[in-house]
Formats: structure tokens, sequence, C-alpha cells
């Protein structure tokens, strides 16, 4: 049976166009907007970071916070729409400055790991029980200002607080290799699994696979898609693309490299991506000049990339390839995916 796939983003993806060196360019629309553009454009769930839930959740009481997230539930059923995961935003506080699970200072590391079990009581109110983790400021600036070894045991540490403090709870390890450090201490989906066999339950550690961060790690994400589902370890995903290695980009699937989205999708179809429940996900953001009548157009347009490529991975003549590959003639295999690529 072939896949039907299921698509969400966060809200953090219709962004307002700031950069390092310039302000926003469109002005900020509520929530409450972005939540019917989803249903509108087509897609089913939607990406929460814990304060994106509960906004300045740091200041609010338990059962504040309680209140407020049991009324985004509600607002969530009522327009169909289902919270494809949780993630603790451990990079904007002042508390994370020096990294969060692994920062030198351990009044902050306690701090992040409590917000962590925060957001796991989030997650069960949201109905979903996944829990992504971008390690965005656990890394260096400096290599001597921390050690390597050591951040990899707080790293376990802090992943076997939230598998002890709910026993359903899955995290997915969502990895990148710089930006905003300049290493990361899980970079690849590699370190990832890695990482996972040392907690108390390496079945509930999985990953999250960016495209962008592949590139950014030098790798092929279709390879870091089809290793990820070896392990059966793939749990969610960043589909977009990026020219490069230089900053994050974001960019719309398929825009930088039609060829490498074609074969990540032609994995995720090949593998059953998709067949448990499982979201594709667009963490993509509009251009900085685009204006806001086309604010959705990037997020449309990866979807509607995504669905034609999913047509040329399902009429892609396999037995042809086959015949190529048997005769080493992998020249012509490569004409075959342009050709088949470009369309008649
Ligand atoms: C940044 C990441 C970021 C995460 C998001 C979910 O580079 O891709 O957007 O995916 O914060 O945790
Ligand atoms: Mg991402």
């Amino acid at each position: 049976m072939p896949t039907t796939y299921k698509f969400c983003f966060g809200p953090w993806n219709i962004s307002e166009g700031q950069d390092p060196y310039g302000p926003t360019t469109r002005p900020a629309q509520n929530f409450d907007w972005k939540l019917k553009a989803l249903k509108k454009h087509g897609y089913d769930a939607m990406m929460f970071h814990d304060d994106d839930a509960v906004p300045d959740i740091d200041g609010k009481s338990d059962a504040q916070i309680r209140k407020e997230c049991k009324e985004l539930k509600k607002k969530l059923d009522d327009h169909g729409i289902a919270a494809e995961m949780v993630a603790p935003r451990l990079w904007f506080s002042p508390r994370t400055i020096d990294g969060a699970y692994t920062s030198n200072s351990a009044a902050d590391r306690h701090y992040a790991i409590e917000r962590s079990l925060r957001c796991i009581d989030l997650a069960h109110i949201l109905d979903t029980d996944l829990i992504v983790l971008w390690l965005a400021r656990e890394g260096t600036y400096l290599r001597e200002a921390k050690n390597a070894s050591r951040s990899v045991d707080l790293l376990v540490q802090a992943f076997d607080k939230m598998l002890s403090y709910d026993k359903k709870i899955r995290l997915s390890i969502e990895p990148k290799p710089n930006e905003p450090m300049d290493h990361a201490y899980v970079p690849t989906i590699g370190h990832a699994l890695a990482i996972a066999q040392l907690t108390i339950d390496s079945k509930r550690v999985g990953c999250l696979i960016e495209s962008a961060h592949a590139i950014l790690a030098g790798l092929d994400p279709a390879d870091e898609i089809d290793f990820a589902m070896t392990f059966k370890k793939l749990w969610s995903l960043h589909l977009n693309d990026q020219n490069g290695m230089k900053f994050d980009q974001d960019k719309p699937f398929g825009s930088t490299n039609l060829r490498s989205a074609f074969n990540q999708v032609r994995v995720l179809e090949r593998t059953g991506y998709g067949k448990h429940g499982e979201y594709v996900c667009f963490d993509v953001h509009p251009f900085r000049t685009t204006r806001p009548e086309h604010w959705l157009n990037h997020l449309d347009n990866s979807r509607k990339t995504f669905l034609k490529l999913v047509k040329k991975a399902r009429t892609f003549n396999d037995k042809a390839a086959q015949k190529l590959i048997a005769d080493r003639n992998y020249q012509d295999l490569d004409q075959m995916v342009i050709e088949h690529l470009l369309g008649k």
C-alpha cells in the first residue's frame, strides 16, 4: 500500500524576515492566524516549542502552564489539528548562555532539565509522546572551555532523567553540526544513535533528520535517512534545502538540489517512513524578501514539490535501473535519473 503522507510545520516557520543584519520585513501574525493557515494549506499537525505552546513559560506557575496548555489542546481539537511533538527551547534563556544540559554551571544544567520535564508535561496534555531535542547550544565556541567526554556523560544524564520521568515518552534528537555553536557535540545521526545506546532505555531514543543539517555536516540527507531507518529510529523529519556549507538557510524543499530531494523522497518511499504515523515536517523559512501576501508560499511549495517527487519516485523505472546497475552502467543510470526528473 502506498503511504499517505501527513504534513506539519511549526509556528516559527511563518517567520518575519529578521536576520543577524536586519530587522523584520513582515508584521507578526498571531498564533490563531497560523493555526487557520495550517489547515487551509493542506497540513495536518503542528510542531511546538514548549514556549510556542505556553508563551513566557519560565515566568508561569505549574498550574498556569497546565491551564494554558489545556486551552491550546482544545483549540487544536476544534481545528482538527494534532500536535506532532514538543521541543524544549533551551537556547533563549539567560540560563542557557553556556549551553543547557552541558553548561559548566550546575545550577543552569538543573534549570535545563527541569524545563525539559515541564515540556514532557505539555506533551502529555497535547497528546504526543514525542519530545524533539535540537541541542542548539550543546557544543563549544572554544575547544578548551569544555570537555567533550564529560559533555556526553551530561547529555546521557539529562536524557535518563527525561526517560525515567515518563515511561512512555520518546526522545528524538535533531543533530546539527554547527550554528549557533562552532562545533556541536551531536553533529550527525551516527552521534545521536550512539549516545542513545548509553541511556537507560535506548529503545526510546531516536532521531530527527533535517536535510539542511546533514548538508552542513557534509553528508547526504538521503543516506542519513536510510541509516536512521535501518535502525528504525527515524521518528520525525525536517525537510528543507541548503546551498552549501554556509549559514543554516532552511530553503524550500528541493530549492537548491532537486535530485537530492528526489533521493530523499525515494528513500522515504522505499523504507516506509510515514507508515506508522510519522509526519513529514518542513522546517523552512520564507525568504526575507517575501511580501506578506505570499507568506505561506514556501510551505505550499515545499509540500507541492514533495508530492510531485513522490510521483516521480513511484514512476521511476526500477527494472530498467536494475539492469543498468547489473551491467555497471552507472553512466546511463545517471542520465536515466536526469531525464526522469526533467520529464517529457
Ligand atoms: C534549527 C533547527 C530548529 C529546530 C526546532 C525544533 O536549526 O532546525 O528549527 O528544528 O527548534 O526543535
Ligand atoms: Mg529543524
